[in-house]
């Protein structure tokens, strides 16, 4: 009797440890519960800063999509901006941030013009071989890639790519991001993004320690950024003046046309004549800029083999009407006109300036120092950089079908964070103004790629 009593009160105590042991699993599982559910909520809420900072972005673009000294460096506007909560202890906050090219330099609280950029899916060969590291064979890689007309004697067709451990197709077509220009050989991590593995525009030790670790880099102490700050695949505008109307193709329709077409349009006296009878010839002009310069032998109506020599009335003065409403055509998009690929000279970094035929280091130096200086009037065409001296009338023909004054892309990486949690979130966006209305183009999670800087850096705590 006395046994049995002494087994059930076994039986009882093993009964009661289960029981403990259960609700103490329980209540560690409530407990993980919470602290994901919390981990997921402070997740949500880096993510929602840093789309706060996107959405700043657009706010800013909309009220000012011309000043490009609003958008390039604004820390009253971009950094360490609160976006919830009262202050550090349980604040979240947003750092928007772009690479800083100036030497020496690290990172700017602002926005990068797609269009300061050389667009990789029209630049030509020499344009490309003026990037940094872009090699010849590199370029003729990219025309194939792209399927460029033409024969690209050092290149890569189908057949390579074929061959590939993991085969794919090539392109034959625009690229859509830059981040496709990995598919292309030759193109690799070290050519696109530099050394600059985790994008702060920051030299860190791994990124100066050349094959220690992760990237590789030639430990030189200086950091090189890849093609990702010179290029780009997505800078286009419409083919409008600077009023929104569209300009007149002086290519197209029968001289009377073409000159009721110029009527209004605040032209120089005797260019419509000028172009009428350059129409009536079926002369080929090229760009709207050749127009500099340009004489015209014309036969006497009377008396055909007598013929005079007639001059275009454009001048550095008249310049910048005649580039903002006459065009020699764009490619035809939503029934209207899109220009692909035009560098804006107003904000091209030096190096991008340097790509362009013609632009040697000195040029690009004069037109950075000189565009700081100009009235935001003086800024809406190209025509400065011929009427101020900075190129001669045959570089400026040359380079000119190559340039625009405008931005419609741009190019930012927001950063979302708290100054307790540790949480953040780090988004990389393109926020595309063409149509009038901001919207976002491009987003892209750089999360994985760990804290971009210390939220106390953000702050100017340090
Ligand atoms: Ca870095
Ligand atoms: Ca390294
Ligand atoms: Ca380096």
């Amino acid at each position: 009797m006395r046994a049995r009593r002494g087994i059930i009160v076994v039986l009882i105590l093993v009964m009661i440890a289960i029981l403990s042991l259960v609700a103490a699993s329980q209540l560690f599982i409530a407990q993980s519960d919470v602290a994901a559910a919390s981990a997921q909520r402070q997740g949500s809420q880096a993510r929602a800063a840093a789309m706060s900072g996107i959405h700043r972005a657009m706010s800013l673009l909309l009220e000012m999509p011309d000043d490009p000294d609003a958008r390039h460096d604004n820390p009253d506007v971009f950094r360490h901006q609160l976006v919830c909560g009262q202050d550090d202890k349980d604040g979240w906050y947003f750092t928007v941030f772009c690479d800083d090219l100036s030497e020496g330099g690290t990172i700017r609280f602002g926005l990068e013009d797609e269009a300061g950029k050389i667009n990789i899916n029209i630049a030509g060969k020499a344009v490309l071989m003026n990037l940094p590291a872009v090699t010849d064979a590199m370029a003729d890689c990219l025309l194939d890639y792209r399927g460029a007309p033409g024969n690209h004697p050092n290149g890569a067709k189908q057949d390579y790519y074929d061959q590939l451990p993991k085969p794919y197709q090539i392109k034959n077509g625009p690229l859509a991001t830059l981040e496709e220009l990995l598919l292309v050989k030759g193109f690799t991590g070290t050519v696109v993004f530099g050394e600059d593995a985790n994008r702060n525009g920051f030299l860190e030790p791994n990124e100066n320690d050349a094959d220690a670790s992760f990237p590789p880099d030639d430990a030189d102490g200086q950091l090189n950024r890849g093609l990702r700050c010179l290029a780009t695949a997505v800078s286009y505008e419409y083919n409008l003046t600077n009023a929104g109307q569209p300009r007149v193709n002086i290519t197209k329709g029968d001289a009377n046309s073409l000159k009721s077409q110029l009527s209004g349009r605040n032209l120089p006296d005797g260019l419509p004549d000028f172009l009428a009878a350059a129409r009536q010839q079926n002369l080929a002009i090229l760009d709207p800029s050749a127009l500099l310069g340009m004489k015209l032998d014309v036969a006497d109506p009377k008396n055909p083999n007598n013929k005079t020599q007639i001059s275009s009335p454009v001048t550095a003065e008249n310049l910048p009407a005649v580039l903002d409403q006459l065009t020699t055509g764009g490619f035809p998009y939503n029934g209207q006109e899109v220009l692909f690929g035009r560098v804006n000279i107003n904000v091209a970094p030096k190096a991008a300036l340097m790509a362009l035929p013609g632009v040697s280091e000195e040029i690009a130096q004069r037109i950075i120092d000189l565009r700081g200086q100009l009235q935001p009037d003086e800024r809406t065409t190209i025509a400065w950089l011929y009427a101020q001296n900075v190129v001669s009338a045959d570089v400026f023909k040359q380079v000119a079908p190559l340039l625009t004054a405008r931005s419609k892309q741009f190019r930012l990486r927001s950063y979302g964070y708290s100054m307790v949690s540790g949480r953040f979130c780090y988004l990389e966006a393109i926020i595309d103004i063409a149509e009038g209305r901001p919207r976002i183009s491009y987003l892209r999670d750089l999360t994985r790629l760990g804290m971009p800087f210390a939220p106390s850096l953000a702050a100017g705590q340090q």
